[in-house]
Order: structure tokens, then C-alpha cells, then sequence
């Protein structure tokens, strides 16, 4: 649907007139979010209506994505963008002198998730949408998203992110689509018919009410739903005189997201959240399905229903769709059990033990006691179905309960026909390393799936600038096929384009130093190396590396060996529980302020962490990067996609060989990229002959210990016993993350670096390349291999209306 700036001016007027009873010039810029959102939302509702309608008509098979975590973080944008109407609406607002990026600084980002998977899990539903399949997301509505970082002398302070405060605009209550879930109680089983069936006694019933938000398809009439769950009280009847602590009980189901990254708490209410939603999801689907579909006929599932199990999280629903297969629906197991593992794939996001969760069967018994009993059975089944067959130690090390655990990454693999890795390397390393008795036991079940992003949001929307040359060069078909802008590299010698990319990024720069001063008051020179490193704070991520470097230019600067203009930005949250994550963070500040305030440094180096980094930061901080730091010890980060999104924003990477950088590299060439460090036969090496000792390095490399003992001897203020701390991991024997195994290629491919930038046009060339390149990692080929490869779908036919 196609909206005129008149239309579009005489709708605002409207609408601020109706909310408000004010003319547009009266209104505040909240009232003028409310406003705008309000008309993006009539602009969608009949598509979305008529994709809703299109579904039952030609009940194409669906997927349903299942993840605890989606960071969408703000939508009015890319709803624009997405409808067509951006280009329009900002020209609109401009004539009536209003700005939509501030308008749009009104909208509360949606951070209901840590990092790259649940920016992965949003990525996917834009993208499901926008390559024209019916996908949809099933997750948690959570009251409290992601906590809002503070810096409080240089620790990690953690406030409330109350992100529905002011009302959530996108999302419609879907009260007549509520189901029940319930936790605890007895469960016998009676005979009812010649079939047993549970009955529960005592048990905690939640009522599951579903928030449906809009997942708008790129200018295609598409329109998909992404449904959070919230828990309430159930309706009367159900429990009898709810007390304000049973209302309060059921209600902290949904209030707040774990804050963990890559790493599992195993608390009582996050397995609550799991089957929460898993349950309210999967109830929900077989709801539709019998409705809609094929009655009771659920030998048909498979050919209408996906279901994806992102990460372990929501790997209960195996368990759960038995549960319901078999004792609603009365199917016998073993067909019940066919159906379960043709409708489940399984993504598995890292190879970080502490991650893979495991959980008490005395807490999955309490809490889920009908649950657990299926999964005894699917277990007893089988080790049976092994025994003979395998090795008794295959199958005690791939059985799902072990040691009075549930393994929940052995049920999903168990119960899936299909499980991915997310790089290359990453599934290469679940095949022979991590999965290696599952890979031998069912190979055809494994498959690698890269990782994608959304160039819509990281190109389109957070750099106009750059759209615009693309546009201005290789035409504008590559906003909606990526394959175009490998047609860029053909720019690589044309002088004007070099100067026009110079020129974009300076801007960039220009914008990011403002905002920099306006949140820190530092002021940085945008002629810099603008040098960033963006991502969660964990030690395999290595922001130490980083942090030894900067140690490292700034004794350099100090004895008088000079060094390229450098701007360091991090921005980076630690878990709240994390305490080596947050001695980090604590010695980085001190040492930003160190140097940031040292008069012999001037400007030479400037270091800058900026607070609660979350998708409406970085996609300020991302176009405006010269050099992307992905440096994460080989073979710990499964993908990355930070790393992807500064790539296509023209930054050249700093890279160990792992995850996706590997894949960057392929696609860029060796020439147009940083790439160093251990390789990960030398990392695993190391690992299996425990011979990795630090200290030797230490005591025979001067420059390194120029810079390591600098964390310990006072060179940094208010921070002795975190950088003591620090210090003390560095030299631990077998120090898992091996940082000073890579410190000094580290440094020399960073020397290279600065030789590069000296030569501008050499600069831009390879930042040219990067950017044409980056369409290998668009989200919608990712999804296209997802749709094809895992979940078999066709796309829906839909109109275009005009
Ligand atoms: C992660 C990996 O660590 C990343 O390398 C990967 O890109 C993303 C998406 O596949 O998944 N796995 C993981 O547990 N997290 C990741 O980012 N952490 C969270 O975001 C919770």
C-alpha cells in the first residue's frame, strides 16, 4: 500500500488531533511516536489480516521458531522501511520541520535478549517474512528486557529496563487465543478406555495469554506474527481464590530475562519460563492445526508444521509435543514419537560446556512430574534401541538423563531430524569434536546453516549514506537482492567512489563523535582510526586482548614511538553474576580514564566505553567503524555477527580464524583482512597436552610484560585488585583462552594495520571490497537454505496491493 506525503501529513494531523486534541505543532515528541506508530500499525493490519487469511486458504506449511530470547530492539524504522513508506514519511515530516530520527529516539528498544542469539531470532522473523514464507516466532514476553548498564566509578551498575512502561506499541493481546499451562502436582495415570491417562492433582495452573507483534515482509504484502507469552492468573474456576502471592508467583514467570550469555543458570523459574512458553506454543500450533488443518489426522503434522528448537532453551518442547500427541490426542507413541522428530530441528549456538544445560531430575520432577516421566521413557527407548547396536559407552555418553540429569542438548538432538551448527567451523566442530558420538550415530541429521544479518536494518536504515552510493553506483535492485552488490567491487579504481566512501564514513564518524561527547563529555577526533569492539563481555571473547593492545600503543606513546590517531570504543555488558566479566570492565574504564586525561597522550589514543550498548547503539557505533575487533580465542565463538554487520558497514576486520570470520575471510580474500593468531589445530594442541604456560611467554617477551605488568604495578589507578585479578588469569598455567599465546601476532598484525591506513586509497579499496562482499552474509540467504534444507516450506502467494 502506498502511502503520499499529503495522505501521510492529513494522517498525523488526524491522529494527533484524536490522541491529543493538539495540532502537530503542539505535540511532544512521545505523542508524536504515538502517533506515527500508530498510522505505521493501519498501514500493516490488512496485510496482516490478508496473510492470516492466506494461510488458512492454502495452508502452506509453517515454522515455528522457539526461542527464549528476541531482540528486535526498535521497529518503527524498519516497519517503514519495510513498507515501503521511509523515504515518504521522513520527507513528510521533514516539510512540517520535524525529524524522524528524533521522533524515533521515543520508541524503547526491545531487548528481550542478550546478544547474537536473540538478535539472530529477531534477524530470522524479519527475514521469514521478507523471502515471502509463513514463519513465526513463539517466545516471552518479558515486563523486564535486558538490565540498562550504568557505569558507577567504573563498575557495572545494573538497573531495570521497564521497557513497557510506556505502553508497547506493536503488540495486540490475543486474550481468546489464551491456553493453560501447568507446573507440579501428582500425576497418576488411569485407565480411561483402554488407554492411561494422566490425572493431575494439586498441580499449578498458569493462564498463557498471547502478545502478537507484526513482522512486516520487505515491500511484498507479507505480513507475519511473532507471539509472546505473558502468565497471569487463571480464570475463575481454575483456581480458587487466588491469593496476591499466588498472583504474584505466576507473574514473576514472565518478568524477567535471564541475563546470561552463553552460559546456564539452573534455577527453578527459568525451567519454568522454558515450559512456559514451549508448552503455551506448541498448544497453541496442534490448537490451529486441529481447527484448521486436518482434524485429528496428525500423521499430517509434518507436512504443515516446523518447529525449531533455538538453542536448548525450548528443547522441552520434544517432551511436550509427545505429551500432547499422546495423551490429548491419544496417538500411539510410536507414531506420536515419528511425528515429534519429523516437526523438530535443533540449532545448537555454542560449544562453551558451561552453556549446555542440564537439569536436576529431582527439579524436573517436582516442577514438571508428566514431563519427566516422558522423557524417562524416551530415554529407556533409546538405550534399548542401542543396546547391540553401539558400544555400551556410545550410549551412556549420548543418553539423555546421565548422573541424575536431564541432558536437554540430547533430547533435542534425540527427538530432531535436522541439527546446525552456525559457522563452518562451528558445525565442522560439533561433527568431530563436541557431537562427534551423535554425528557417527545419525550423520544425515547434521547440517551447517552460516549465520545471517539484516541488511535492511544494518545498511538501509543505520547508514543512508552508504544506501545512497549503492544506490548511485549499482543501482538500487540490491535493496532488495543482495546478490547486487557484488557488482560494487567493479568501483574498486574509480577515484570518486573511493572519495564518496571516505566520505560517507567521516560523516559517520562526525555523528558518533557528537554523541560521544554528549554521553561523556570526551571529545575525539573523527580523523582517528575509529577501532571497535562490540559484543557481549566474556573472557572467550577476549576484550583483554584488546585491553593489552591499548596498554601496549599507550607505554609506546609514552616512551615516544609514535602511533596512527586511535579511537577504542567498546561497548559491552557483563552478566551480573559474572564477576571476572565485570573486573574487566572495571580496569578498562580506569584505564580509559587513565589515558583519556594523560596530557603527553593528547589525542593519540582515546579510549571509550560506552554504557548499555544494545541495537539502537550499535547501529550508531557500527557505521561509523574503521576497524572491527573479532578476536575471540579459535573455535570458542560458534559465528559471530557483529562481525558481519561492521563488515558490510565498511569496516575491515581484525580477526582470529574462528566462527565467521573464517567465511569473511573466503569471501574477501586474504589481502582485505587482519587475520592472525593460533589456528585451531594449534588451539586444541594445546588443550589436549595441557602444555600451554604462559609464563614462559612472559618472562622472555619484554614487550609483553611491559604491558602486563602494567595491570599490577600501579601504572593504573582504582583498580589494583581487579587488574591483580586479571594479571593472575593471564599467567595461570593452561589458561583456557590462551591471551598471551596470541598477544604479540596480535600486535604485529595491528602495526600492519596502521601501515595500511596510511595509505588512504589502499583504506577504502579494502573497505570497498568488504562492503560488496557482505552480501554473503545477508539473513535472507541464511534463511532460504533454513526454509529449503531443515524446514521444506514454500513461500506463500500473496498480493502486492498497490
Ligand atoms: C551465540 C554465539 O556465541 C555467537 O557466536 C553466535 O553468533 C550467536 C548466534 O548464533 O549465538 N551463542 C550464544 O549462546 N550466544 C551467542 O551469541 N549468546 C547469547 O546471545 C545469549
Amino acid at each position: 500500500m502506498r502511502i503520499t506525503k499529503e495522505e501521510f501529513k492529513q494522517r498525523l494531523a488526524r491522529k494527533v488531533r484524536n490522541y491529543y486534541e493538539e495540532e502537530i505543532s503542539e505535540a511532544s515528541n512521545a505523542e508524536l511516536f504515538a502517533a506515527l506508530s500508530a498510522i505505521v500499525r493501519d498501514g500493516f493490519a490488512p496485510q496482516w489480516r490478508r496473510t492470516r487469511i492466506s494461510e488458512k486458504e492454502q495452508k502452506q506449511k509453517q515454522v515455528y521458531y522457539f526461542s527464549i530470547e528476541f531482540l528486535p530492539g526498535t521497529l518503527l524504522k524498519s516497519n517503514l522501511l519495510n513498507l515501503g513508506w521511509l523515504e515518504t514519511v521522513s520527507e513528510a515530516l521533514e516539510d512540517l520541520g520535524l525529524d524522524l530520527d528524533t521522533i524515533a529516539t521515543a520508541e524503547p528498544d526491545m531487548a528481550l535478549g542478550n546478544g547474537g542469539l536473540g538478535r539472530l531470532a529477531a534477524a530470522f522473523m524479519d527475514s521469514l517474512a521478507s523471502t515471502g514464507y509463513t514463519g513465526n516466532g513463539n517466545g516471552i514476553r518479558y515486563k523486564y528486557g535486558l538490565f540498562k548498564q550504568k557505569f558507577v566509578n567504573g563498575y557495572q551498575k545494573e538497573l531495570p529496563n521497564d521497557w513497557l512502561k510506556s505502553q508497547d506499541y506493536w503488540e495486540v493481546r490475543r486474550e481468546s487465543k489464551s491456553v493453560l499451562v501447568r507446573f507440579g502436582g501428582q500425576v497418576h495415570m488411569v485407565d480411561d478406555n483402554g488407554w492411561l491417562v494422566p490425572q493431575y492433582e494439586g498441580e499449578e495452573v498458569v493462564r498463557a495469554v498471547p502478545y502478537d507483534i507484526a513482522i512486516v515482509g520487505y515491500q511484498n504484502g507479507l505480513t507475519n506474527t511473532l507471539r509472546l507469552w505473558d502468565a497471569e492468573i487463571p480464570p475463575e474456576g481454575e483456581l480458587n481464590y487466588p491469593t496476591i502471592e499466588d498472583r504474584r508467583r505466576i507473574e514473576d514467570i514472565t518478568s524477567i530475562l535471564y541475563p546470561d550469555d552463553s552460559n546456564y543458570e539452573g534455577r527453578l523459574l527459568r525451567l519454568k519460563q522454558e515450559y512456559f512458553f514451549t508448552s503455551a506454543g506448541l498448544q497453541s500450533i496442534l490448537n490451529y492445526y486441529v481447527k484448521e488443518i486436518a482434524k485429528h489426522d496428525f500423521s499430517e503434522l509434518p507436512n504443515y508444521v516446523a518447529i525449531h528448537i533455538n538453542d536448548t532453551h525450548p528443547a522441552l518442547a520434544v517432551a511436550e509435543m509427545m505429551r500432547l500427541l499422546v495423551d490429548k490426542y491419544r496417538v500411539s507413541w510410536d507414531k506420536a514419537w515419528n511425528i515429534t522428530v519429523k516437526t523438530m530441528s535443533y540449532t545448537n549456538h555454542t560449544i562453551m560446556q558451561e552453556a549446555l544445560e542440564k537439569w536436576e531430575i529431582s527439579m524436573m520432577s517436582e516442577l514438571l512430574p508428566r514431563i519427566m516421566q516422558i522423557i524417562t521413557e524416551i530415554d529407556r527407548r533409546y538405550v534399548e534401541n542401542l543396546k547391540n547396536k553401539v558400544s555400551d559407552e556410545v550410549i551412556e555418553r549420548t543418553r539423555i538423563i546421565k548422573d541424575g540429569k536431564v541432558r536437554m542438548a540430547h533430547l533435542a538432538i534425540i527427538g530432531s531430524h535436522s541439527i546446525n551448527g552456525v559457522a563452518e567451523l562451528h558445525t565442522q566442530l560439533l561433527e568431530t569434536e563436541v557431537l562427534k558420538d551423535f554425528y557417527n550415530l545419525y550423520p544425515e541429521r547434521f547440517n551447517n546453516k552460516t549465520n545471517g544479518i539484516t541488511l535492511r536494518r544494518w545498511i538501509q536504515i543505520a547508514n543512508p549514506d552508504l544506501s545512497k552510493l549503492l544506490d548511485k553506483t549499482i543501482g538500487k535492485e540490491w535493496r532488495a537482492n543482495s546478490d547486487e552488490m557484488l557488482n560494487f567491487e567493479k568501483y574498486l579504481h574509480n577515484s570518486e567512489t573511493l572519495n564518496s566512501l571516505k566520505k560517507i564514513k567521516y560523516d559517520n564518524k562526525v555523528k558518533l563523535a557528537k554523541l560521544i561527547k554528549d554521553r561523556t563529555g570526551i571529545i575525539v577526533d573523527p580523523k582517528a582510526i575509529f577501532d571497535v569492539q562490540v559484543k557481549r563481555l566474556h573472557a572467550y571473547k577476549r576484550q583483554t586482548l584488546k585491553l593489552l593492545h591499548i596498554l601496549h600503543l599507550y607505554q609506546d606513546l609514552k616512551a615516544g614511538i609514535d602511533h596512527p590517531k586511535r579511537v577504542v570504543i567498546f561497548g559491552a555488558k557483563a552478566a551480573p553474576s559474572y564477576v571476572f566479566a565485570k573486573q574487566v570492565i572495571k580496569v578498562i574504564n580506569e584505564t580509559a580514564n587513565m589515558i583519556n586525561n594523560d596530557p603527553d597522550i593528547h589525542d593519540k589514543l582515546k579510549v571509550i566505553f560506552l554504557e548499555n550498548y544494545d541495537v539502537t547503539l550499535a547501529e550508531k557505533i557500527i557505521p561509523a567503524a574503521d576497524v572491527s575487533e573479532q578476536i575471540s580465542t579459535t573455535t570458542k565463538e560458534a559465528s559471530g555477527t557483529s562481525n558481519m554487520k561492521l563488515m558490510a558497514n565498511g569496516a575491515l576486520t581484525v580477526a582470529t580464524m574462528d566462527g565467521a570470520n573464517i567465511e569473511i575471510k573466503d569471501a574477501v580474500g586474504e589481502d582485505n583482512i587482519f587475520s592472525f593468531g593460533l589456528a585451531k589445530d594449534e588451539v586444541y594442541k594445546y588443550y589436549a597436552s595441557k602444555s600451554y604456560h604462559p609464563r614462559n611467554l612472559y618472562e622472555n617477551d619484554a614487550v609483553m610484560k611491559r604491558a602486563v605488568d602494567s595491570l599490577i604495578d600501579g601504572t593504573i589507578p582504582n583498580s589494583n585488585s581487579e587488574g591483580q585479578a586479571l594479571f593472575n588469569n593471564f599467567l595461570e598455567d593452561n589458561e583456557q583462552f590462551l591471551v598471551l599465546a596470541d598477544f604479540s601476532s596480535y600486535i604485529k598484525i595491528q602495526n600492519k594495520l596502521e601501515q595500511a591506513w596510511a595509505q588512504e586509497r589502499l583504506w577504502y579499496q579494502m573497505s570497498l571490497v568488504n562492503i560488496a562482499h557482505s552480501e554473503r552474509f545477508d539473513v535472507d540467504k541464511t534463511i532460504k537454505r533454513y526454509a529449503k534444507e531443515i524446514w521444506h516450506l514454500n513461500q506463500l502467494k500473496i498480493e502486492k496491493t498497490k
